[in-house]
């Protein structure tokens, strides 16, 4: 597996998949959520409509993960998963890492090889980035994925920094 860093918009990586940061209602946002549905256009809202009428009428967990239609971005799939919200109270590293680790599996099952990724709840729901790298380095190199291109896409150069700053080699 190889680990690489982008500076530079999610919704514009040509990869298998391109992970969202969504929330439990699968509905949209702001964010990575507003953008990759503003690109990817209305057929991923649509199935995620019937994610949720399907399998998830209560919402999509925080730390699991589900694939739908990438629409007209240029991946195959979108893995929408469902991070936590910081807290300086609780310790919620596990439920982030599982954010990861859920959306590798999901690529897994899809047989994608290259798989965008977001630096997870790090926008408006909080996370300190410099942690937030910590734990999301960690997660993809323990996942045990046969994913071959794991691609973190930091939106600004600080965040960029700060994952390079983490990352070995
Ligand atoms: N490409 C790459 N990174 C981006 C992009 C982009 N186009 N846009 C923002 N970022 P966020 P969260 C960065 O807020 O914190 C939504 O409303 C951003 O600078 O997208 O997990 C959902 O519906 C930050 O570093 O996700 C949820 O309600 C990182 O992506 C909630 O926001 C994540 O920021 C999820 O919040």
């Amino acid at each position: 597996m190889n680990v690489t860093l982008v500076q530079g918009d999610i919704t514009e990586q040509e990869v298998d998949a391109v992970v969202n940061a969504a929330n439990s209602s699968l509905m949209g946002g702001g964010g990575v959520d507003g953008a990759i549905h503003r690109r990817g256009g209305p057929e991923i809202l649509a199935e995620c409509r019937r994610l949720r009428a399907s399998h998830y009428g209560k919402g999509l967990p925080t730390g699991q993960a589900v694939a739908t239609t990438a629409g007209r971005l240029p991946a195959r799939w979108v893995i929408h998963t469902v991070g936590p919200v910081y807290s300086r109270s609780e310790d919620r590293s596990e439920s982030l890492a599982s954010c990861y680790r859920e959306s590798l599996r999901v690529a897994d099952t899809l047989k994608a090889r290259s798989v965008a990724l977001p630096a997870i709840s790090t926008g408006i729901y909080g996370w300190p980035m410099d942690d937030a790298a910590r734990i999301a380095l960690e997660a993809v190199r323990q996942a045990g994925t046969a994913v071959e291109d794991v691609r973190f896409v930091l939106f600004d150069a600080a965040a960029y920094a700060v994952f390079e700053a983490r990352l070995p080699g």
